[in-house]
Parts: C-alpha cells; structure tokens; sequence
C-alpha cells in the first residue's frame, strides 16, 4: 500500500483483527515521501509509518526500499514470522516518488532539486551497479535488457490503444478472488448505466 493509506481508519482496524486473529500479513508500505501533494509529514502524526503498529502489539520495521536484496531478505524474514509464528507485521519501504501523483499532477508542491535528488537514487540503477559490480552483468547486457523492455512496454501500450474499450456489463469481471455479499449485477451495473444517460 501507499503511505497515504496508513492515515485511513479502516487500516487501523484492519491491523488490529490481524494481530487479534494471529493472520499472515505483511503489512507492506511504499513509503515514497508524498500521498499526492501531501508530504508524510504533514499527514501523519507519526511520521515513522512502522511504529503505526504499536497500539496492536504489532511488529514493524524500516527497509531501504531502493535496496532490492535487503527488501528481499527483510520480506523473508517477515514472512517466515508470519507463516511459522502467526505473527503479522508492517514493513515500511523508504522510496522516492519520482513524478507527480497522477498525470494531472504537475507536482509543484517540491523543488526540482528535491526531485533531482530523488531521481539520481534509481533503485534499478542502483541494482544494475551492484549486479556489475558482481561481475554479473555487463554494459552491454543492460543496454540490450533496457531496449528489450521499452519495446514491450510500447507493444504493450500499442496494443492498448488498439483494442476496444471495455464493456460495462464487464466492469466487475476479475476484480475479487471471491464473491462479495452486495456487489451490484452485471444486470445493476447495465441499469445504472441506462439510468446515467449511456447508451448499453
Ligand atoms: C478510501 C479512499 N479515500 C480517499 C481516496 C482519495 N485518494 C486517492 S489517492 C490518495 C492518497 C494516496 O497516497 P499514496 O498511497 O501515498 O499514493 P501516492 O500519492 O504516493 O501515489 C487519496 C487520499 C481514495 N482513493 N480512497
């Protein structure tokens, strides 16, 4: 989740039947610094988002998210808590949001040089040093992998573009792993659209 979630009510209600009921969950947060133009500061209390677990008895801690293998190896950890022991926790990811929000946000809220700052920390890059540093990969291998991803990536948008929209009759299909008590019909979802003015 965000770190803007962790202002949210139901979170914290969540956390509390977790820790009551023993469940596996790690509480997995991407702290990026900003929920939209809300620095974390500013929005919450207690801004070291891993303590948020302490009025539950609940286990958190602080990863450097832009280190890959310690996400990796603290995730492993905490997982193996979680199925041996029951045990739920908060892994809290310290990362950079690198653009604004949404593509309506120009993220004028920040200076360029927080973000220059921000961006000059790439967790790939960062990983592709530490692979060649390993003697693992070399330039070449990360200018072919680079070029092979931006063309999955554009073939993938291509063929977004290309395709039909979806249909609203569709609009919950893949949504929930299982039913869910009151979620309207294909045949609400169709009237409600009629009743919007849509042609259906
Ligand atoms: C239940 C709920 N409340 C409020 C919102 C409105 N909202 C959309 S995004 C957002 C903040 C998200 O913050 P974060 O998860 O940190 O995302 P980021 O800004 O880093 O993309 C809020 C409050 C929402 N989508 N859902």
């Amino acid at each position: 989740m965000g770190d803007g979630t962790t202002n949210i009510g139901a979170w914290h209600e969540s956390l509390n039947m977790a820790k009551l009921y023993q469940l596996p969950i790690i509480y997995f947060i991407v702290n990026n610094g900003y929920g939209m133009g809300l620095k974390v500061e500013r929005g919450s209390a207690e801004p070291d988002l891993y303590k948020k677990g302490c009025a539950f008895r609940m286990h958190g801690e602080r990863v450097e998210g832009r280190d890959i293998l310690a996400t990796r190896d603290a995730v492993r950890r905490l997982r193996q808590r979680a199925e041996e022991e029951g045990e739920p926790a908060i892994l809290e990811a310290m990362s950079y949001r690198f653009r604004g929000h949404s593509v309506v946000d120009p993220a004028r809220y920040r200076s360029e040089e927080e973000v220059r700052q921000g961006r000059a920390d790439d967790p790939i890059q960062r990983y592709a040093h530490a692979l060649s540093e390993a003697g693992l990969i070399d330039e070449d291998w990360i200018r072919q992998t680079t070029d092979r991803v931006e063309r999955e990536v554009q073939e993938a948008i291509e063929f977004a573009n290309n395709s039909d929209n979806p249909r609203i009759e569709d609009l919950f299909d893949f949504m929930y792993a299982t039913p869910v008590a009151n979620m309207p019909s294909k045949e609400d979802a169709l009237e409600a659209a009629r009743i919007a003015g849509m042609e259906v």
